[in-house]
């Protein structure tokens, strides 16, 4: 009984000790331990992708390691929504160029997943972090593909407005111009 008795005086103990917060406010999605990270950043690809693929955390650290040269990252901690990638080798270029804000180096077509969608982001400015105006704020991107070609030149003639209702540039014009590709119709 003594058993018993310890136990629903820690139970009592926890509840009192549990703070009364107001109900947040709807959370963004927090992947907060590696199985999570793992989890949340294989879903942005197909699973014959991503189940062999190596997983990478925002800087760039490997959290697991691959074999079929994909590379799947998490969400973005520092942007609204849910928006992990999965990329093959010249996005990684491309992804390490835009995070460091060098140029990308890649010399061979990229693809790129991003099946659960995209944070709002501007269509002309890579670094834009505040809305810009409805013809540039790219919103409710959803599931879409990203091609990077290794001659810019190729993606002249390729429409550059978003609300298009079918592929388009984004970032034209800069060292970072990439064509998106939306699976759903947006
Ligand atoms: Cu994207």
């Amino acid at each position: 009984m003594k058993y018993v008795t310890t136990l629903s005086l820690i139970a009592v103990l926890l509840a009192s000790a549990a703070p009364e917060e107001p109900a947040a406010p709807a959370a963004e999605p927090v992947a907060n331990s590696q199985d999570e990270l793992i989890r949340n950043a294989e879903r942005a690809g197909p699973e014959s992708i991503s189940a062999d693929s190596s997983i990478m955390d925002w800087e760039l650290n490997v959290i697991r390691a691959g074999t079929n040269g994909w590379t799947c990252l998490p969400d973005r901690p520092d942007t609204p929504g849910d928006d992990p990638w999965c990329v093959n080798e010249p996005w990684l270029n491309f992804l390490q160029a835009y995070v460091g804000q060098t140029e990308p180096t890649y010399t061979e077509i990229g693809f790129a997943y991003m099946l659960m969608g995209d944070s709002p982001v501007s269509n002309s400015d890579p670094y834009a972090t505040e809305a810009t105006d409805p013809d540039d704020w790219v919103t409710d991107v959803g599931s879409h593909l990203m091609i990077l070609v290794p001659d810019l030149g190729m993606l002249e003639g390729i429409s550059t407005d978003h609300l298009n209702g079918g592929p388009w540039v984004m970032w034209p014009d800069t060292p970072y111009a990439h064509i998106m590709i939306p699976v759903e119709s947006r």
